[in-house]
């Protein structure tokens, strides 16, 4: 008895002082490529985005990187001018340039803030940089041609990475102190960004493989594709989902059998992305985004030219996916895939990937490196509104106020006027929006460049031509004929000066501003 109370005690002295490895960075929104462990790329987290931009953050470098997030809101992303650190305002944080292309891969940030890419994916060397300054920690030399694949940190904290094409075709482990703790030769090409179960084994693909691989470096089952299998691996508790370039969606069993599969016609080489109940990929060759349940039902398809992006799902299950080879962000409806919003990025990414932030923002790159910043709906505005010629308070009328970029209406809101004219909106847009505001039966006026951000409320003071009854914004006969019409009643909706009666006072109102137009 006594003997065992040792060995135990023994045993527990040895988990204690076992190295405490860093994992995934915790709390943060998008720490790698996979966002997660499972490569879920579906966050919890944050409000619905509407498309209004927040910033444009610009590398003045290619790239056919994808950013991630890490706890303190920095986004990351490589180009081919090095490893770029933004702050969640858009303004540079640091930029990380030792002569190496980071252009093709993501890096991935852990609990300790160090931050692992791999440059020169012609020749692939894994560094590991301080995250809040930038400095090289390390860097460790894979060799291997374009290599696309990105660094994954498991729950063990090592970080695993395949290095591409002959003389590349390995999975790669290191440890945080940058040391080699082995290698594995997966075959002629290793172009996957690995995916972890539970019990800490390696998912990752290769040129004819579904592989898992012990964390001591063995294989422990090998799936037969026949046909390269790149992207990210999605894992789940008792499933694998995978795409290869035969263009077919695989459910693997985590023993390694073949649950289903479904043909999604081309090939497929971005990766997959999954929330408790769909799976998503994309077809390189018809460029649609394909959604089907755990099960392989499908579900619905979108075309817009998507090519090797692998999307991300919000909160709110929107899907976003880089569409037109990689030029156009889009958001897409989770019940029928239809398009919910569309923004032009101008230069084609292929392999553009979005990250969400904690407050729902949606980052993607374009091909040029410029950083775009979406949404989220968070924002706060307070207006002061006065209607010309309105007396007394404004109890029972409601605002209408629409937010617009490049002349480009973003959204719109309806809210009720506090008696003394003011209005207040919640769950704006954020970014910089051209306002525009109507109350009751005024024309709309026009607040340009008003700056809406998540913690900083904005506020803005119109006053508004009156007399616009059938809301076309022009006062015209047809609001001359509203007026004519309901002369001597009491009608609230057609009143203008706020006595709920329709006189002289409205008709004045009418023909004063004839022929005005609102901005
Ligand atoms: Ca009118
Ligand atoms: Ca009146």
């Amino acid at each position: 008895m006594k003997r065992i109370g040792i060995a135990g005690a023994t045993l527990c002295l040895g988990l204690l002082s076992a190295p405490s490895w860093a994992q995934l960075q915790p709390n943060a929104p998008w720490p790698a490529f996979g966002k997660d462990y499972q490569n879920s790329r579906s966050t919890t987290l944050g409000a619905p985005t509407n498309g209004s931009l927040r910033w444009i953050y610009n590398a003045g470098s290619r790239t056919q990187s994808s950013p991630i997030v890490a706890a303190d809101g920095t986004i990351y992303f490589g180009a081919t001018n090095g490893i770029h650190a933004v702050y969640p305002n858009g303004r540079r944080r640091w930029h990380w340039n030792a002569g190496y292309s980071a252009a093709t891969s993501t890096p991935a940030i852990d609990a300790n803030g160090v931050v692992y890419a791999l440059v020169n994916p012609s020749d692939a060397i894994l560094v590991a940089l301080n995250g809040s300054t930038g400095a090289l920690l390390w860097s460790l030399y894979l060799g291997g041609r374009n290599v696309r694949s990105s660094p994954a940190i498991a729950p063990d904290g090592r970080i695993y990475v395949t290095n591409g094409e002959t003389p590349g075709g390995y999975l790669y482990c290191v440890n945080p102190d940058g040391t080699l703790a082995w290698r594995l030769y997966l075959g002629a090409e290793a172009n996957s960004t690995p995916g972890f179960g539970s019990d800490g084994t390696i998912y990752v693909g290769s040129e004819r493989h579904l592989n898992a691989v012990n964390p001591d470096g063995t294989f422990r089952w090998r799936f037969p594709v026949f046909y390269p299998v790149r992207g990210s691996i999605g894992v789940t508790s008792n499933r694998i989902f995978f795409g290869a370039w035969d263009g077919v969606l695989r459910s693997v069993s985590l023993t390694g059998t073949l649950q289903w599969t479904v043909a999604s016609n081309g090939i497929v080489e971005g990766g997959v992305t999954h929330t408790p109940d769909r799976v998503y990929i994309v077809s390189y060759t018809t460029g649609e985004v394909r959604a089907y349940n755990h099960l392989g039902t499908f579900q619905w398809r979108q075309g817009r030219a998507f090519r090797g992006t692998t999307p991300a799902v919000g909160a709110d299950g929107t899907i976003y996916a880089m569409g037109i080879g990689g030029a156009t962000m889009y958001a897409l409806n989770p019940t029928n895939g239809l398009v919910r919003w569309g923004y032009g990025m101008v230069h084609a990414n292929w392999y553009s990937s979005p990250a969400i932030g904690a407050d729902g923002t949606v980052y993607a790159l374009n091909g040029e490196g410029q950083l775009h910043a979406f949404g989220p709906l968070a924002g706060f505005l307070w207006a002061g509104g006065d209607v010309d010629g309105w007396d007394g308070d404004y109890t029972g009328t409601t605002a209408v106020v629409q937010f617009y970029q490049d002349g480009e209406l973003k959204y719109e809101m309806v809210a009720p006027v506090n008696p003394d004219g003011t209005i207040e909106l919640q769950n704006t847009p954020v970014g910089v929006h051209d306002i525009k505001v109507r109350i009751h039966n005024s024309l709309f006026g026009r607040v340009p460049s008003v700056a809406l951000e998540v913690d900083q409320p904005a506020a803005i003071q119109v006053r508004l031509l009156n007399g616009d009854v059938n809301a076309d914004n022009i006062v015209d006969d047809a609001d001359l004929l509203y007026i004519l019409m309901h002369y001597g009643q009491h009608a609230p909706h057609y009143d203008l000066n706020g006595d709920a009666l329709i006189d002289d006072a409205d008709l004045l109102i009418v023909l004063f501003n004839f022929g005005a137009i609102g901005e």
